[in-house]
């Protein structure tokens, strides 16, 4: 992506609190993508943190413009903070508008201090939410649709005469709806006949706490395929020691060689 598109995207962002980045799988992906999901289905095995779980999900952290994209708001150590496969099919409903952060931090009300006066932090991007369309999404198969804005709402409940300003986002197969996780969002009726394909990967800032604790979910292999990078996206090298601090390697996110025998 040359650098004239990637600030279109980057003003997108600031502006609408949402992008749609090209070309984020190929047309191959997808359709590998697809199979997987559906085997994962049909064994009953949960779609959680599917990195672990087939290589094609690996491809969800190693595009370049979307890593690009991601540091330019949330740091260069940013976090991936879950990996979620997502297939809504045909006839299934309108499941309303939420914001994330509800459940780990930064929207749950137990953890919303009196003092706030019920004013969510907006100020930054702290996290980013990002739906790889592994179908076309079309404005009748159960899409994303979002309140364009939304994020700049200062209160937990969206007011509701902004409910009219609710779009569905199209979004062509292989790309990615990127949006502030403060946004306003959910996803659509699936009217259509056909399924809707995804992979839901949130991504954070590295101190902002995850859905989960990828550093100890993520396979060892998938770690070493990950590169030199996999312990920034995995959140090893933003981990809170679990030994005292001289005894800690930072960067490895593990205890110094000599205090291996102490891993946990
Ligand atoms: O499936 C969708 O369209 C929305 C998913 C969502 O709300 C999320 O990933 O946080
Ligand atoms: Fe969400």
């Amino acid at each position: 992506m040359d650098d004239q598109r990637f600030h279109e995207h980057i003003l997108s962002m600031e502006l609408n609190g949402y992008t749609v980045l090209p070309k984020v799988f190929t047309e191959d992906e997808c359709n590998k993508a697809q199979i997987e999901l559906e085997n994962l289905d049909a064994a009953g095995t949960s779609l959680e943190c599917v990195f672990n779980k087939a290589t094609v999900f690996e491809r969800i952290y190693q595009v370049p413009h979307l890593l690009r994209y991601l540091r330019y708001f949330l740091g260069d150590d940013a976090c991936l903070s879950g990996a979620y496969g997502s297939i809504r099919r045909a006839g299934e409903g309108d499941a309303g508008l939420h914001s994330d952060g509800a459940i780990t931090g930064h929207n749950k009300i137990d953890s919303m201090p009196k003092g706030d006066d019920g004013i969510r932090i907006t100020s930054h991007i702290l996290g980013l939410n990002v739906i790889i369309c592994i179908s076309e999404f079309a404005c009748d198969n159960g899409s994303t649709h979002i309140v364009p804005g939304s994020f700049r709402f200062p209160g937990l409940e969206i007011p509701e005469s902004a409910l009219q300003a609710k779009t569905v986002i199209e979004a062509p197969r292989g790309s990615a709806i990127v949006f502030n996780f403060n946004t306003w969002h959910g996803p659509s009726a699936n009217n259509s006949n056909s399924t809707r394909y995804a992979l839901l990967t949130p991504w954070r800032r590295s101190w902002v706490r995850s859905e989960n604790d990828l550093a100890t979910i993520v396979k060892r292999e998938v770690l070493e395929r990950a590169g030199a990078e996999g312990p920034k996206i995995f959140g090893l090298s933003s981990r809170i020691p679990y030994l005292e601090g001289w005894q800690w390697d930072r960067e490895r996110g593990a205890p110094k060689p000599e205090w291996a025998h102490l891993e946990r």
